[in-house]
């Protein structure tokens, strides 16, 4: 799936952003409607779907074709351009695939075979340094230090910019923008970041401890008080806790640890136990943020990232209980409509852009229970897409989950995320899963290795107090070190080998996945 998509991305839309895999075509920005934010907010005209997919590359262990790729985007790809993207997904997109594939080249132990580029001279990390300051204007004459949500590449903040952005938008850059700093010793990038978090927290409802899900950035007032798992919320979550992992923050942790406290608390509904007792099985829902009173009763597609952030915590029964839930629903349209009304039980949008979540869950659970379940689940998904979303040039936007209707639109997200996960989910032995080296992957997909060099601030030991900073203070730092990479490198022993069907499933996750599988 990943070749067929690929080579017809290379073969009919490259050097453009994305491919229109239904007219064999490629596609950049709406230059004709700047008001055309569905395109516009993600293709910034700099080959996206290459530049996003390269990590795959690495990890499919294809070493010709990821070298060809790392110097076709250090020929060809140039952020000099009069584009105006969302910051959050130029972040998530753009600046982290270019870090993952950075730090995979200039891996010393190399577990993806050789994916060294001859000659290298952290040329992706210089492109990812020059793209962070092109977004750095975000950060600018915001009275709350929460950034703009978009920026011209070129000119920067637009002078008709909106104050209003999302809480997942602005408050989900710190695996990024924290990797970055770390990597060039400048500390500029996580400041911005780590600063539009502490806002967005500082801003959650005094009683529940809840967020909404849009903001004024220059008055602080909510102005979308919906709070979910879904969209506008998801990343930043998420990145609460990456972000603690990768960087081992104690304060990203403790936010995490209350934000998942607020969601059991005033989103999650239904009996208490999964398998066990009366009422419903749980759901999460999406309430005020300061009443804690249900808003409405759909839920997105996004939210099914949820279970494998359960699984990153260790809650791995509930995690199961929302998966199935999840894949319910996919079993019965043979994909996720983006809006599922659970009330009605029908849903309430109908498209499916080829979105990752449901496998990226599938993925963890497996990796966290090894039930062969999760591996029938994938089969169940791939065998979907294939079925409904293949189209001559590549895999096509669903455009109506019913009648199964197409967009002609692949998302990148299609080749970073949900064939990625598709394929480490079979692939048992991929170094992913065996190399001393853990690794974690961004809310775009992307895999980074989790090493103490990203532990290490360097900046700290010149600023100790990086809390004294008002919000809306400049920005100037002082200027970076020249630049120095920090090569990742792990001393761990390797893991042993973890033969799928030798170890003894737990057998409460059998009980639990067989209970489910019975009720779908
Ligand atoms: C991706 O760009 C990322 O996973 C993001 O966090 C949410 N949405 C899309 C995929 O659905």
């Amino acid at each position: 799936m990943f070749v067929f998509g690929y080579d017809n991305y290379m073969a009919h839309a490259f050097p453009q952003d994305e491919l229109n895999p239904i007219d064999c075509g490629g596609r950049g920005p709406d230059r004709g409607d700047p008001s055309n934010l569905n395109i516009n907010d993600v293709l910034g005209n700099y080959s996206l779907t290459l530049v996003d997919a390269l990590d795959t590359l690495a990890i499919m262990g294809n070493s010709s074709e990821f070298q060809k790729a790392v110097k076709l985007v250090i020929n060809t790809v140039s952020f000099d351009k009069d584009s105006t993207v969302q910051v959050f997904e130029a972040t998530i997109r753009v600046l982290g695939s270019l870090l993952s594939a950075h730090r995979i080249i200039t891996d010393s132990k190399q577990p993806f075979g050789d994916m060294t580029i001859k000659d290298y001279d952290n040329e992706l990390l210089h492109m990812a340094h020059d793209l962070a300051v092109r977004l750095l204007p975000a950060f600018e004459n915001t009275k709350t230090g929460i950034p703009y949500p978009r920026v011209n590449l070129k000119t920067g903040v637009p002078p008709d910019s909106n104050n209003e952005t999302c809480t997942a938008g602005a408050g989900s850059l710190l695996v990024e923008f924290g990797m970055l700093s770390r990597l060039l010793g400048d500390s500029t990038f996580e400041w911005v970041a780590r600063r539009a978090v502490k806002a967005l927290w500082s801003l959650r409802s005094s009683g529940t401890g809840l967020l909404g899900n849009v903001v004024n950035i220059q008055t602080g007032h909510w102005v979308g008080k919906q709070s979910g798992l879904g969209a506008g919320l998801d990343s930043f979550y998420e990145y609460l806790l990456k972000s603690y992992i990768l960087f081992g923050e104690k304060e990203d942790l403790d936010m995490f640890n209350a934000a998942y406290h607020s969601i059991q608390s005033y989103l999650r509904r239904g009996r208490e136990a999964c398998n066990e007792g009366e009422g419903d099985p749980p759901l999460y829902v999406n309430v005020d943020m300061f009443s804690g009173r249900l808003m409405n009763t759909w839920m997105d597609s996004l939210q099914a990232f949820f279970p494998g952030l359960q699984v990153l915590i260790g809650d791995v029964e509930d995690a199961i209980c929302l998966h199935a839930f999840y894949y319910a629903i996919w079993k019965r349209y043979g994909a996720l409509p983006e809006r599922y009304n659970w009330q009605l039980q029908a849903p309430d949008v109908f498209f499916y852009p080829l979105r990752p979540e449901l496998v990226e869950s599938t993925y963890l659970l497996y990796q966290a229970t090894k039930n062969p379940f999760y591996l029938h689940v994938g089969m169940d998904i791939l065998q979907s897409l294939e079925k409904y979303t293949k189209v001559k040039c590549g895999y096509a936007t669903l455009h109506h989950v019913i009648d199964k209707s197409k967009e002609d639109r692949m998302e990148s997200f299609f080749l970073s995320e949900t064939c990625k996960y598709l394929y480490l989910l079979f692939d048992e032995e991929n170094p992913v899963h065996k190399s001393g080296t853990r690794y974690m992957f961004t809310t775009e997909g992307h895999v980074v290795s989790v090493d103490r060099h990203l532990r290490e601030a360097p900046w700290k030991e010149f600023f100790p107090d990086e809390r004294g900073r008002a919000a809306g203070s400049s920005l100037r730092r002082p200027a970076a070190p020249d630049l120095k990479v920090i090569n990742s490198s792990s001393n761990c022993n390797r893991v042993p080998d973890e033969r799928r069907y030798s170890l003894p499933l737990k057998s409460v996750y059998m009980r639990q996945i067989d209970q489910m599988v019975g009720l779908i």
